[in-house]
């Protein structure tokens, strides 16, 4: 449906567990895309509220208390605090931000809670859990740990295997005991509610069918799920910590209340409601919320990373069908994974870079502008510091902030201070404009899309643009030549400036409002929460904003190049705490479970040769393959191997290696590849080629 069909933008980013500090793998997944949306949007002038909050309930809670040996309360308010405070300072624009300990929570997912209950949705069942005896409680999901009868691994949870990722209920452990105590557990029994979420299985599909513009990473990942069948969800648990079970509700069931909570995944994304009240109520007129969560004018986005699909596509929206009273998503566009340095992200592991920490190093508005270029939308993207630093010296510096520096300091030196007269253009100022006035099209398309990654590289191709029209325009020369002809260069470039300091903001809004005061530009829109005076807005960008005569202010330096040795200086970091970690012997990640057994025969199809790499080079527009040439002794080989993140051309060139040489060749950027070269991965994603003394062509059995 088009915007203009709505009435009202409702945004969401997924609620961060208040169980640690955010790193960049949060911000990429559902943080910054929705941070740029929002202030798009706002810009643009429509009515939009942006909700957010603290996850303060459930296991992951309770898990971290026990880890510090604190109370569930304490481990909520001190990482709450550190939370909000450094969203705060990267320039997130929440109109609210809530956590769900608040007593508006407790009371709004208790009558939703209720609400259902009347209506009959839930199921009741008893049945026999795991109990810890010494701990007395109950062990819900990440309570326990065991064999995981699957795959083997000892150390599976009683929710999920994170080695074979399958999901597992406590019961089906092999050897199980509690992370509470370490004691076996025993059977005690015990009785839920259940969400049927199989029950609204052919509605939900009808719904999702209406919306064949959703990202297809969320799309394929809810049709599996229908594939499976949608099972019976519990939603309530036996744990200590959460929102309580409603006393009418339990006793209406003939259930004893005590100890019973709601399940974290019904109550959290209730979460987005109860901040929506309580923004509402703080801004004074305490019905508002309702006409965002219960008039079909509003069109509810959550943004999320990838392993919250299943609760905002399926079991959160058939609670919201289930109540009636609420409106569904129009879209939830979620994010796949960011990979660190080409490894896999790992708390426990020490291997993340940490909102804080960053910020307490460099300008929020570097890592907006470098991470929004890298943006896991369609697949799992990487963050190297390396490739920030690019992207702040030869994107930030050397296009944006030298284009504005450029224009600006000429108009100070040779034109006093003022914007010159447009007079007489050529085609080469005329031209410019006319692709000037396209570009608030261009990137809110994008942006209305989702496709983040896409509006930012559009906004700085109109630096890009700034900046060669200058050169080409030459004003350093035509000064002397043709004044009139500099004047207009001027003048057409401070445009271009003034109009990139709308377009620019919602990704860049600390910058974009330095070059706002530089050109004295007033009356732009505000894009962050709260009121939004100010006539100049998305649709005015594009536009000459500066009229003739206009007085500029002071030029400053945009940005600052990074040094090489502050970029060391973090790759140093990152790597000296992943090796204390791994000193403080963390648990081992997982090994890869083994595959299904094959015949003799299965193997011997695979023809294995011993090669020598002979050229080992870049492959243009990727960032992930190398291009090899390798001797096979009675032929030469072209092998495209997808390792340039993990090793340089020089890590393989005289290197000995096994290839499988039977493979059939395929087509990769425009080259054949010819076979493929073995490599060991160990359990962080390090790649090793595989190597052996024989000679090429030698048969490897
Ligand atoms: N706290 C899970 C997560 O951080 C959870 C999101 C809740 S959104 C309602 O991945
Ligand atoms: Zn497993």
């Amino acid at each position: 449906m088009p915007n203009d069909a709505f009435d009202r933008i409702l945004v969401t980013s997924a609620l961060p567990y208040a169980n640690g500090p955010l790193h960049l793998g949060h911000l990429a997944g559902a943080y910054l895309p929705a941070d740029l949306y929002c202030r798009y949007q706002r810009l643009q002038g429509r009515e939009l509220v942006y909700i957010c909050g603290s996850d303060e309930m459930g296991a992951a809670i309770m898990m971290r208390a026990l880890a510090e040996g604190g109370n569930a309360q304490d481990i909520v308010d001190k990482y709450h605090g550190m939370i909000e405070a450094s969203f705060r300072v990267f320039g997130m624009s929440f109109d609210y931000y809530g956590r769900t300990t608040s007593p508006v929570h407790a009371a709004t997912s208790q009558d939703f809670f209720r609400t259902l209950a009347e209506k009959d949705v839930f199921t009741l069942k008893t049945d026999q859990q795991l109990y810890d005896p010494e701990a007395g409680i109950f062990l819900a999901d990440r309570f326990v740990r065991g064999t995981c009868p699957i795959c083997g691994y000892e150390e599976a949870y009683g929710d999920q295997c994170e080695n074979c990722g399958s999901s597992l209920s406590p019961t089906e452990l092999i050897n199980p005991r509690s992370t509470v105590t370490d004691a076996t557990p025993e059977l005690r029994e015990t009785t839920h509610w259940y969400l049927p979420l199989g029950d609204f299985q052919e509605t939900l599909e009808q719904w999702i069918d209406t919306h064949p513009e959703w990202k297809p990473n969320v799309l394929g990942q809810v049709r599996s799920w229908f594939q499976d069948g949608l099972k019976d969800r519990a939603i309530t648990r036996d744990v200590p910590w959460g929102v309580p079970v409603p006393k009418d509700v339990a006793e209406a069931a003939g259930v004893d209340a005590e100890g019973k909570v709601i399940y974290v995944w019904f109550d959290a994304p209730i979460g987005y409601i109860s901040a929506t009240k309580e923004w509402a109520a703080a801004n004074g007129h305490p019905d508002r919320w309702k006409t965002y969560w219960q008039d079909e004018g509003t069109k509810l986005i959550h943004f999320i990373g990838k392993d919250n699909i299943v609760f905002h596509c399926l079991m959160f929206p058939a609670m919201l069908m289930a109540h009636g009273d609420y409106v569904v998503p129009e879209n939830v566009p979620a994010n796949e994974f960011l990979n660190l340095e080409g490894r896999k992200l790992s708390t426990s592991r020490g291997w993340a870079v940490w909102l804080h920490e960053y910020l307490h190093d460099f300008e929020p508005d570097l890592l907006r502008y470098a991470l929004a270029t890298m943006l896991p939308e369609t697949k799992d993207a990487d963050f190297s510091w390396k490739e920030f630093q690019a992207r702040v010296n030869s994107e930030l510096a050397d296009v944006l902030g030298n284009f504005v520096n450029r224009a600006l300091t000429f108009a100070h030196r040779y034109f006093g201070g003022v914007v010159p007269e447009l007079l007489d253009p050529s085609d080469l100022d005329t031209d410019v404009l006319t692709q000037l006035a396209a570009f608030p099209n261009t990137i809110a398309e994008a942006y209305e899309r989702f496709r983040v990654r896409e509006a930012v590289q559009e906004t700085m191709n109109l630096a890009r643009l700034g900046n060669k029209y200058f050169n080409d325009a030459a004003p350093w020369h035509s000064r002397k030549t043709d004044p009139q002809a500099a004047a207009n260069t001027i003048h057409v470039s401070l445009q271009l400036c003034a109009s990139l300091a709308v377009l620019m903001d919602p990704i860049l809004p600390f910058a974009a409002e330095r070059v706002r005061n530089m050109l004295k530009l007033d009356g732009v829109r505000n894009s962050d929460a709260g009121v939004r005076h100010g006539t100049i807005g998305w649709a005015e960008a594009g536009h000459s904003l500066l009229p003739s005569g206009h007085t500029l202010g002071e030029a400053e330096i945009l940005f600052t190049k990074i040094e090489d040795d502050a970029i060391q200086l973090q790759i140093e970091k990152l790597e000296a705490r992943a090796a204390d970690v791994a000193t403080e012997a963390a648990p081992a990640a997982p090994y890869e479970p083994l595959k299904d057994e094959i015949e003799y025969d299965d193997f011997a199809k695979l023809d294995l040769r011993m090669g020598k790499v002979t050229v080992a080079e870049p492959v243009k527009k990727s960032n992930k393959l190398l291009r090899l040439e390798v001797d096979l002794g009675f032929e030469q080989r072209q092998i495209l191997a997808g390792v340039a993140k993990q090793m340089s051309p020089d890590d393989l060139v005289g290197k000995r290696v096994v290839v499988v040489a039977n493979l059939k060749p395929r087509k990769l950027f425009g080259y054949e590849s010819q076979g493929m070269l073995l490599m060991a991965e160990d359990r962080d994603g390090r790649l090793t080629p595989l190597s052996a003394d024989g000679e090429a062509g030698g048969v490897v059995r």
